[in-house]
């Protein structure tokens, strides 16, 4: 007998469903071609908090932001105490080996002791942050790799890299992490040393406990079955993070459900098989940006993306796909599955939500706000936030 789950049975999960935001998400950023600026962006990773904070305030989903290092340096202890006063606390931090001229040729896996120990270095300073701003995770994701057949040792930086995060992991603290992302290609385009995977799980698995796997759904060969590494790495205890954003062809880094819903679905489906939903160990982060449209609204639109696919995941009637891939009902385990995918959501959403005190329509309420009118009235002189800033 199976019981369909209704939305009184989820929203128990929901309620407890959080999810970080990126602080690069609300500076400017672009192609290779052009940047463009918008009025009202931040100057500072004040301003940033800020606004991740209204993110916040109209969701209630994204209770922590994520800062980079060194794009968002600053008085942590100052911006520590913005974040509380303005409803936030600070989250992970990322590392930055990509933006320094000594690392043109890797940064981990240098052959140059003196930029390996440079690079380490500065991932020690991360953890020195860390310890200031309380936050659990160090994300590492290197931007090392080769162009042509040849060009590198790949074994040796290999070994390198081994080392060199060996040594970052012995500095971590009890209740530290560190997450290896892997991406598949870019900058380098003929080899990266963590392009996937299995890379990333051998060198977190060789390092400890502390040290898991970080997915970035658009880190992957088009066609890649991402739900399926999901659910390898939930089995194996070393899913430590996601970067939900969406791709159409490369590390589009558009809004996460943007590209392909279904996708995000069944994404999700697996982390909730898998044990990963509201589970502490698996971090829910964005890493987005938003080159044309508004940041804070597209910060908006994505948290609303996940939840309104996780509200559709939840609803899965378990027993009966159970039922069916048992008996071996290709076509009924099918409709079930494609039966929670089609569920309209939205309209018990926005009612939960004014339950709780949000706004039905987090994101009609923050046009009606007048934040960004007044964030781009006051925010004039300075330099905003980007790349590099
Ligand atoms: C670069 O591809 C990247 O998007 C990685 O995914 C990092 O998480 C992010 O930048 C911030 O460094
Ligand atoms: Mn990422």
């Amino acid at each position: 007998m199976s019981t369909h789950p209704t939305f009184a049975d989820i929203t128990g999960q929901l309620a407890e469903q959080s999810i970080e935001l990126p602080s690069w998400a609300f500076g400017n950023s672009g192609t290779r071609f052009k940047v463009f600026g918008t009025p009202g962006t931040p100057r500072d990773p004040f301003e940033k908090v800020a606004d991740a904070a209204k993110v916040h305030e109209l969701t209630g989903l994204a209770p922590q932001v994520a800062l980079h290092i060194p794009w968002d340096l600053c008085d942590f202890d100052a911006l520590a105490d913005h974040a509380a006063e303005v409803g936030v606390k600070l989250g992970t931090i990322n590392s930055n080996t990509f933006q320094d001229d000594d690392y043109k040729f890797g940064a981990l896996t240098h052959e140059d002791d003196r930029i390996r120990t440079k690079a380490i270095d500065h991932h020690l300073e991360c953890i020195d942050v860390m310890d200031r701003t309380g936050s659990r995770d160090l994300k590492i994701w290197l931007a090392e790799g080769s162009n042509y057949p040849g060009q590198a040792d790949l074994r040796g930086r290999q070994d390198r890299l081994h080392e060199s995060l060996s040594r970052i992991y012995d500095r971590l603290g009890e209740d530290q992490r560190l997450v290896l992302e892997y991406k598949f290609f870019e900058p380098a385009f003929y080899h990266t040393d963590v392009p996937d995977w299995g890379t990333s799980y051998a060198q977190v698995t060789a390092l400890g406990e502390k040290a898991k796997v970080c997915l970035d759904t658009g880190h992957h060969a088009p066609g890649t079955n991402i739900e399926f590494i999901v659910m390898q790495l939930l089995r194996l205890g070393k899913l430590g993070s996601f970067d939900f954003n969406s791709r159409f062809y490369a590390d589009d880094d558009l809004i996460v459900g943007a590209a392909d819903p279904f996708q995000l679905f069944r994404i999700l489906y697996e982390v909730v098989r898998g044990g990963g939903l509201n589970n502490p160990d698996v971090a829910f982060m964005l890493d987005q940006c938003h080159n044309v449209e508004n940041k804070i609204e597209g910060q908006i639109r994505s948290v609303l993306n996940v939840q309104e696919m996780t509200a559709r995941v939840l609803l899965l009637d378990t027993d009966a796909l159970s039922a069916a891939q048992k008996s071996g009902d290709v076509l009924a385990a099918n409709d079930v599955f494609m039966d929670a995918f089609h569920t309209d959501v939205r309209p018990a959403l926005a009612e939960w939500r004014s339950s709780r005190g949000l706004p039905a329509d987090p994101q009609r309420a923050f046009r009606e706000s007048g934040y960004q009118e007044k964030i781009a009235a006051d925010r004039i002189g300075g330099t905003q936030a980007g790349w590099g800033a």
